[in-house]
């Protein structure tokens, strides 16, 4: 009994412009993974880089030919019923691809929990939760609109604690604009930044002193992702929590920056974590040595914002909240039921999966040609 393997390439613009300090993004590419198991059943999975190879070693037409070239053939000589064997077969094959591992894991998973006619997370340990917090990332580039997005924001029930994306501008520069946004806010309001490994430790020091004295409540990856050494000095420096981003890029990172005390928080990311296995992996490496846990995106649509909203709901405590936005800040929808966002939390549904239900119609409208 063997696996079909097809993957979808889809570019959505996002609602506006979007800005870090390694790319500007104005449209996002999902990269989905379908696979039809032998009886039938559809599993779904996602990846999704950040301006193409500007964040990461993959790209979506990376992802899509080595998913073809490579996995495709090992898919079809298995059976689905066993994801850890599929994975350990795929692992042994092919080096590095942690997001295309990720995907496939994804929908792998999401084929074996509707076999089982359960969510995912029950996959993965089991929910410790129904729901997550999640930030918006305010990324406009310019300081009233962001503070007006972020008060609409408030004002919906949609998010109320922030992400300021950074490092692209001079320092100064910069910890004016999260100063502003912060003051603008208040007190109750959570900001946090993310400098995207733009700073040297020069900037580093004098950059994150300014943002602790200004009341923001994490520093997220300041410095250059293999310099741990400069991500464990500003741990052992400053009081404001350091989180380690991308330098976190699955197990084997997690245990090795834990050990050398490089970060307060961990970002997990279920496609940097090379699977939703991975990620709760990562998690409990940082459970056990003491660092707090915040769930990232890699700003995917609503299929890897799902499946991450799974691993999430099993990590045993999740200090920072998460970062689950993706599928909101994309112009179109590809579900049939879309997710639900309320009283600032991404609500899991306890059906059988991922817990996404496809618009393939839409999707054959929207994919690239
Ligand atoms: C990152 O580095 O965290 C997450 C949110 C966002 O705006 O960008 C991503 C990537
Ligand atoms: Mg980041």
């Amino acid at each position: 009994m063997s696996m079909q393997i097809e993957t979808i390439l889809i570019d959505i613009p996002t609602i506006r412009a979007h800005r870090l300090s390694v790319t500007t993004m104005r449209t996002q590419t999902l990269v989905l993974v379908k696979i039809t198991a032998a009886d039938g059943v559809v599993g779904w999975g996602e990846a999704t880089t950040i301006g193409g190879l500007s964040y990461g070693e993959e790209s979506p037409e990376s992802i899509q030919t080595n998913i073809q070239t490579y996995f495709a053939p090992l898919l079809q000589t298995m059976s689905a019923s066993n994801v850890a064997q599929a994975m350990q077969t795929i692992h042994k094959a092919i080096n590095g691809n942690r997001f295309a591992k990720c995907a496939v894991q994804t929908a792998l998973l999401d084929i074996h929990a509707k076999h089982l006619g359960v969510p995912v997370s029950e996959l993965l340990g089991g929910r410790v939760r129904d729901s997550v917090p999640v930030l918006w990332t305010l990324a406009s580039g310019d300081t009233d609109t962001d503070i007006a997005e972020a008060r609409e924001m408030v004002a919906l029930g949609r998010h109320n604690f922030f992400k300021l994306k950074i490092g692209a501008k001079p320092w100064q520069e910069d910890v004016t604009h999260v100063i502003a946004i912060k003051q603008a806010l208040g007190a109750d309001v959570s900001i946090r930044v993310d400098v995207n490994r733009a700073w040297s430790e020069m900037e580093c020091i004098q950059g994150i002193r300014a943002l602790q004295d200004g009341g923001i409540d994490l520093i997220e990856q300041p410095c250059a992702i293999n310099n741990t050494d400069l991500l464990a000095r500003l741990t052992q420096r400053f009081d404001v929590a350091i989180m380690a981003d991308e330098a976190l890029t699955g197990p084997d990172s997690a245990y090795r920056l834990a050990k050398q005390h490089a970060a307060h928080v961990f970002a997990v990311k279920v496609a940097q974590s090379g699977g939703l296995y991975e990620a709760c992996q990562v998690a409990h490496i940082a459970h056990v040595a003491g660092i707090d846990l915040y769930g990232g995106t890699m700003l995917e649509g609503p299929v890897g914002s799902m499946a991450s909203a799974q691993a999430f709901a099993t990590f045993p405590s999740l200090a920072y909240g998460t970062e689950l936005f993706g599928p909101l800040l994309l112009t179109e929808d590809i579900l049939k039921t879309p997710l639900q966002y309320q009283n600032y939390q991404l609500h899991l549904p306890q059906t059988a999966g991922i817990g996404v239900e496809i618009d393939e119609d839409k999707i054959e409208h929207l994919r690239r040609a």
